[in-house]
């Protein structure tokens, strides 16, 4: 089972993301290379450990090439490569802030008209792909396997056959897959989806999103053909069978059950609640990302105080915002627009001793995010559009003594997963379903959040990321289609 021995990999693994799971910082004593925490890399490190593989990436901000030492050092310890990708401030522009965040990000979250669809982005685009193709033709062998993740890279596979490099590969998209009323809108819609089509196997999140790409398919490749329960696809004239899945990712659950289990988390989540008078404490935990539909939840938050009075001087909400691509101006916008709520909203129901709205505008270590999660009543997620959203699944993994409430999101990937579950779903455009569902979690009984919770505990217990990781490659190699089922969810 481990180190994908099961999974009929021969070479090595070989991971390709825009971003390495490491951070670089500058110190008195030269570059220092520091492990990163996300839960890709506990899933990953095991399997590239095992296999020797590597791990090929940027770093976000320059500095790779003059930390070749620290990165060696780092490599050996980890027990796997990683290979740095350096970005040119121009690339980092048009590539990264450019095509992928102004294009194809608003874009695959259905958001078309903040969409940015400058030529010069997509040229650089490619030529970022080319590059990262390069590095990984130029560091790996025939009988690897390339793992390619995400928006940023999807033309890696097509440029590595370009370059007369045959390796097998696999990608899978973190992000939704729009419908083909919006994906249409793309200028570079047919290059888009054929680079994608040179990967022996695409993974998506949900089968909504695999249905989309499949829809768009037959739209913009008539002679495709779409059979089977794998969804294999012979793609016109080049008879290539592609595999399109359906690979809905975990997080690492035991690490989250065990931090939050801790004495010390317990006590620390106990001087939270104290400090908020024992109030229902309601919690937002998001990038700042305008598909993350904050500002739609404090909009929410307030009817919810104006239409049921009761709450008031009972909730407190707790919003956490993690400052993200912060160079960009519209990030800037949104940011000064929850700030403007938050202080209208407080403005409007503050009375000595409660204030209704706690705005945290900073990265929280991982040990202060779980006492939060834990101290928390009800978590509010509810995004506009998101393809997992891990913070969902975050909170209930943390939820060690299963009394919180979860108000999802229709429009986030884990409501496919967690709608029959107990999950209380709702429509984030819907400022008054929204204030309402705040009502009803706050009013749930205690056998009813533990019934709620404890299912939603067991799914993401049994989903985690390790079986993301081995459900991916086993689809990546089983040798008979018909072994390739998509997961139901
Ligand atoms: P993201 O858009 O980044 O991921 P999400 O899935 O919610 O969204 O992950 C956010 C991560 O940041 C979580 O792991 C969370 O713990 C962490 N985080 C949030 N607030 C923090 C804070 N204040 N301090 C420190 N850490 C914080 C993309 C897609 C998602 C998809 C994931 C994984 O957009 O839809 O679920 O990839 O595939």
């Amino acid at each position: 089972e481990e180190g994908g021995e099961a999974h009929g990999l021969r070479g090595r693994l070989v991971v390709v993301s825009n971003r390495l799971p490491v951070t670089l910082a500058r110190k008195p004593s030269g570059w220092e290379v520091q492990a990163g925490a996300g839960g890709l890399v506990t899933a990953l490190a095991p399997v590239l450990r095992d296999r020797g593989g590597l791990w090929i990436g940027s770093c976000g901000q320059g500095g790779e090439a003059e930390a070749s030492a620290p990165f060696a050092r780092f490599s050996k310890e980890a027990g796997y490569r990683l290979l740095p990708v350096e970005l040119t401030g121009e690339e980092h522009r048009d590539y990264y802030e450019g095509f992928s965040n102004e294009i194809i990000w608003p874009l695959f979250h259905d958001f078309q008209s903040r969409c940015n669809f400058e030529p010069r982005y997509w040229n650089c685009y490619q030529e970022v792909n080319r590059k990262f193709a390069r590095t990984v033709a130029a560091n790996s062998r025939e009988d690897d396997y390339v793992w390619v993740h995400d928006y940023h890279l999807m033309h890696v596979a097509g440029f590595l056959r370009e370059q007369g490099a045959r390796r097998s590969c696999g990608f899978f998209l973190h992000i939704p897959f729009p419908a083909p009323d919006i994906f249409l809108k793309l200028p570079w819609r047919r290059q888009v989806l054929s680079a994608l089509l040179e990967h022996q196997l695409v993974g998506f999140q949900t089968l909504a999103d695999r249905r989309n790409f499949i829809r768009c398919l037959q739209v913009l490749h008539p002679r495709a053909e779409v059979w089977g329960r794998g969804c294999v696809v012979t793609a016109g004239v080049e008879e290539k069978s592609v595999r399109i899945g359906c690979f809905p990712i975990g997080i690492d659950y035991a690490a989250f059950a065990k931090l939050a289990a801790s004495p010390a988390m317990a006590a620390q989540a106990r001087a939270i609640r104290q400090a908020y008078r024992d109030r229902t404490i309601l919690l937002g935990v998001d990038r700042l990302d305008y598909s993350k539909g904050v500002p739609q939840r404090l909009r929410a938050l307030r009817s919810a105080l104006a239409r049921h009075p009761e709450l008031r001087e009972r909730v407190c909400h707790v919003q956490v915002l993690v400052p993200s691509r912060e160079g960009v101006g519209e990030y800037q916008e949104l940011k000064n627009e929850i700030e403007r709520l938050v202080t209208q909203i407080n403005g409007e129901f503050t009375v000595p001793g409660w204030v209704p709205i706690h705005h945290l505008y900073r990265n929280l270590s991982r040990q202060e995010l779980v006492a939060y999660y834990l101290a928390s009543d009800v978590a509010l997620v509810t995004p506009l559009r998101d393809g997992m959203n891990l913070v969902a699944k975050e909170y209930c993994a943390s939820n060690v003594t299963e009394t919180g409430a979860l108000v999802l999101s229709e429009f986030a990937g884990a409501a496919a997963q967690f709608q029959r579950l107990g999950a209380l779903l709702v429509n984030p455009y819907d400022t008054e379903e929204v204030a309402d569902a705040i009502k009803t979690a706050c009013c749930l009984s205690r056998p009813d959040r533990r019934m709620r919770m404890h299912k939603l505990r067991e799914n993401v217990r049994r989903s985690n990321v390790s079986g993301w990781v081995d459900s991916f490659l086993d689809a990546a190699f089983s040798r008979h289609l018909d072994d390739f089922a998509p997961i139901e969810t």
